[in-house]
């Protein structure tokens, strides 16, 4: 059911963020540590520019308990883990003890592989530090970002950024950074939402069922380690076909160490895979496409701006499936 907007009591302590959601070029899938999620290979990523989550955060004395409205939908406490999680963190930080509003809109689908939970947690993360006044850096709060959602760390930095895999127990050094500017290399993106409706394997479940079952996990671990260091490579030198190459072949190698998974992990549908094999023919006829694809059937395709009329035009000819166009943008930001 919709809920109303509630407004901001004048005592409490707020603040409003706007975050961006990512895309991986290099994926996460799998964890060390499923507690802390740290990761076991490092990832790169985009940061979209105009599609994310605007989020408010209020704390106030008079809060029994938290509160989470997702969408203008009440969340149930049980859908709250991850929120409760970054929100106590910096509750502790701040030695501060009431409770918080949380009130989150995304401006995209929302569970349909775009990671919004990546945008929601990192524009949470930035809202709760700013309500409650903590002088915490961007490596700090992507430390705490990571442990509400892995991809979440990323989410609050501009451009290409990487999430390094770490070393340390305690995950201290498992934090994200920009390896380089939103106009360093301007790509436009064009998501391709082949379903926008909720995906059935939501993610944290599907990595760990992956290590857990597929025989090809260890297989994924050993490739996505290197092939993160290539990706970014890659990207440094612009080098597009090595680029297009990884990305796509790492987005493949992830897909396919889940669907051999027992029970199997297919997020595909017909459309998915007709969009990567029309990105891979615009490419073999010289247009600068590629394609990835998160936890969901949607794709993401990174056009060079030179080439993107022809290769949205084409995609327009694929029936029922919605394009979303954006660019490589700037990280989470204060909006209040
Ligand atoms: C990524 N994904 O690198 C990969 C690629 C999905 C496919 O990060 O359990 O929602 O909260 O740490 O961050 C989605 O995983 O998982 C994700 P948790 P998260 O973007």
């Amino acid at each position: 059911m919709q809920v109303e907007v509630k407004p901001v009591l004048s005592d409490s302590k707020v603040a409003k963020v706007f975050s961006p959601s990512n895309i991986a070029l290099a994926k996460y899938w799998g964890k060390r540590d499923v507690a802390l999620n740290l990761p076991t290979n490092s990832s790169v990523s985009a940061t979209l520019k105009d599609f994310g989550s605007f989020t408010t955060v209020e704390f106030n004395s008079s809060f029994s308990s938290d509160e989470v409205y997702l969408n203008r939908q009440l969340l149930a406490a049980s859908a709250t883990t991850k929120i409760k999680r970054v929100l106590d963190l910096i509750r502790g930080y701040a030695q501060y003890d009431g409770g918080a509003r949380v009130q989150s809109v995304n401006n995209f689908p929302t569970a349909a592989g775009l990671a919004s939970s990546a945008s929601g947690l990192s524009a949470l993360t930035l809202a709760a530090a700013k309500a409650l006044q903590l002088d915490l850096n961007l490596t700090k709060l992507s430390e705490i970002a990571r442990q509400g959602s892995g991809s979440a760390c990323r989410s609050l930095f501009a451009g290409f950024v990487k999430w390094q895999r770490g070393e340390i127990a305690d995950g201290s050094d498992s934090v994200a950074n920009s390896i380089a500017a939103a106009n360093f290399w301007p790509f436009k993106i064009i998501i391709a939402i082949t379903n926008a409706h909720s995906k059935a394997n939501a993610s944290t479940n599907a990595m760990q069922a992956t290590k857990e079952t597929s025989p090809y996990f260890e297989a994924w671990v050993k490739n996505a380690h290197w092939q993160a260091q290539q990706i970014e490579q890659a990207i440094l030198q612009k080098d597009f076909s090595l680029l297009a190459e990884l990305a796509e072949t790492n987005c493949i190698r992830m897909h396919a160490s889940a669907m051999a998974a027992n029970p199997p992990i297919l997020y595909w549908n017909q459309q998915t895979i007709q969009v990567l094999t029309e990105v891979q023919a615009l490419r073999k006829k010289g247009l600068a496409a590629f394609f990835t694809i998160d936890a969901g059937p949607n794709v993401v395709v990174f056009a060079l701006p030179q080439d993107f009329e022809k290769i949205y035009n084409h995609l327009t000819s694929i029936a029922n499936l919605d394009l979303l166009v954006t660019e490589i943008g700037e990280g989470a930001k204060s909006i209040l």
